[in-house]
């Protein structure tokens, strides 16, 4: 496999679009899809096991298997026990510093763009408010990913959500470390179900599983199409497709650093993309060549060469930096990594991306297992309209206001000439209400 320095400004129309047009992949499965999300509704628990045994060729026994979970962290080795509770605790740690507080102010009476000064009360605030029953997705397969429990789970329990269910592949023998992690990371529930028919079972509920109010993670083409297809009876977090990574490099940049990072990403996915993009001819060509030379060398061979070998894959030279820029920004990449000494300069200039990797030491691999950022982020370009797992995932927020009869009284005529204005009269009679009743008129407060 030889990987080719392809030219920005050379790139046609079809190839540049190859790059920028990448997505969840999941239309070729939707229409199967809502026929196992469909009868998983209707038929509970009976469905979900025909469902395992056909498409996952699993007996499930037991759907509740939330004591293995607390009992299987005795079980694994110790060493990888401890990796768990490390990275829980710094994603635990990342995660506190954003449950936001609630909070009320006094506003100008008259409004922002009419405050008179006056004495009336116009307070207003914001609380912030737990889901109550949340299912988290984790592929538990051949390809498990404790560190995706973990990214799920912790955040919602920072959160406060109560009631955490963890719905996990079975594959011939439910992944201990996947259970470890559920138990470490604070899982209420965990259930054997994997595929679409765990999105239905979490989003509909069955004779075993609990519903849930939002059902949040990531998983293959089949998950990803059951969570659009349950989207808008519950809520979710996003339709996430194959990990990516962009490296914005410049002449000051470690090749072998970068190719490092490039191989990481895509030993995900045979769809996986990864792309460096520089300024410079020579740093393009050595990135070029490690990567050729790395991905020789891995276990995942042949993942990674489909990976490589993706539309939206490839080392592209750019005339300057802020050619390059522009190529990342609209790229919108899962994961942009940095590579220069000007690193802050660029990342002022970036706006479009899921989570940002700073410097040498650095790599895409802290923040997917440790250093306490979240993994779940947007791909397919996502990352131009939302942004990763967070607290905020898990909260609702409302609005609360109180006003006094001169708070109330500053706005009566904006509110009232809207209403008017709207035909809606009985708005406006509903303040007028305020200043004719008598029982009104007997308090200021
Ligand atoms: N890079 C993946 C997350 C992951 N990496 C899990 C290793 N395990 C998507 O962000
Ligand atoms: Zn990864």
């Amino acid at each position: 496999m030889t990987l080719q320095v392809r030219e920005i400004s050379e790139l046609s129309p079809e190839e540049r679009a190859a790059f920028f047009d990448r997505d969840a992949g999941i239309q070729d499965v939707r229409a199967d899809v809502e026929k196992i999300v469909d009868r998983v509704r209707t038929e509970g628990d009976v469905a979900v096991r025909e469902f395992c045994r056909e498409f996952d060729g699993v007996e499930v026994g037991n759907l509740d298997v939330t004591d293995a979970a607390e009992r299987a962290s005795d079980e694994i080795d110790d060493d990888v026990r401890e990796a768990i509770e490390t990275a829980a605790a710094n994603v635990r740690e990342f995660h506190e510093r954003q449950v936001p507080d609630d909070w009320r102010d006094s506003f100008g009476v008259g409004g922002a763009a009419n405050d008179d000064g006056g004495s009336g009360l116009r307070e207003l605030g914001r609380r912030f408010r737990p889901l109550e029953r949340v299912g988290v997705y984790a592929p538990g397969g051949t390809a498990a990913y404790p560190s995706s429990v973990l990214m799920g789970v912790v955040p919602a329990k920072v959160a406060g959500v109560e009631h955490l269910a963890l719905a996990t592949l079975p594959a011939e023998e439910l992944n201990p470390v996947t259970l470890a992690a559920a138990h470490v990371a604070g899982a209420d529930a965990v259930y054997s179900v994997g595929g679409a028919q765990a999105i239905g079972a979490l989003a509909y509920g069955t004779e075993t599983v609990n519903a849930v109010q939002k059902v949040v993670g990531p998983g293959n083409k089949w998950v990803t199409a059951a969570k659009a297809a349950v989207r808008g009876d519950v809520d979710i977090d996003f339709l996430a497709g194959p990990s990516e990574v962009l490296v914005l490099a410049d002449a000051t940049a470690d090749p072998e650093l970068i190719a490092a990072d490039l191989v990481a990403q895509a030993e995900h996915d045979p769809n996986s993309s990864v792309v460096a993009v520089t300024d410079d001819d020579d740093l393009a060509s050595d990135v070029a060549a490690a990567v050729e030379t790395q991905a020789s060398n891995r276990e995942r061979e042949g993942v990674i060469s489909d990976a490589l070998e993706n539309d939206a894959s490839g080392v592209l030279h750019a005339r300057s930096m802020s050619e390059a820029v522009l190529f990342a920004e609209e790229y919108a990449a899962e994961h942009l990594s940095i590579q220069s000494d000007d690193d802050e300069a660029l990342l002022d200039r970036i706006t479009n991306a899921g989570s940002v990797f700073l410097g040498p030491y650095t790599p895409v691999a802290a923040g997917d297992y440790a250093s306490g950022t979240n993994h779940v982020l947007p791909t397919s370009g996502g990352a131009k309209r939302y942004g990763g797992l967070s607290v905020d995932t898990f909260l609702r927020s409302t609005t609360v206001q109180r006003l006094d009869r001169d708070g109330l009284g500053a706005l009566s005529e904006t509110i009232t000439t809207l209403a008017a204005a709207e035909g809606l009269e009985a708005h406006a009679e509903s303040v007028r209400a305020r200043f004719d009743s008598a029982s009104a008129t007997s308090s200021n407060s």
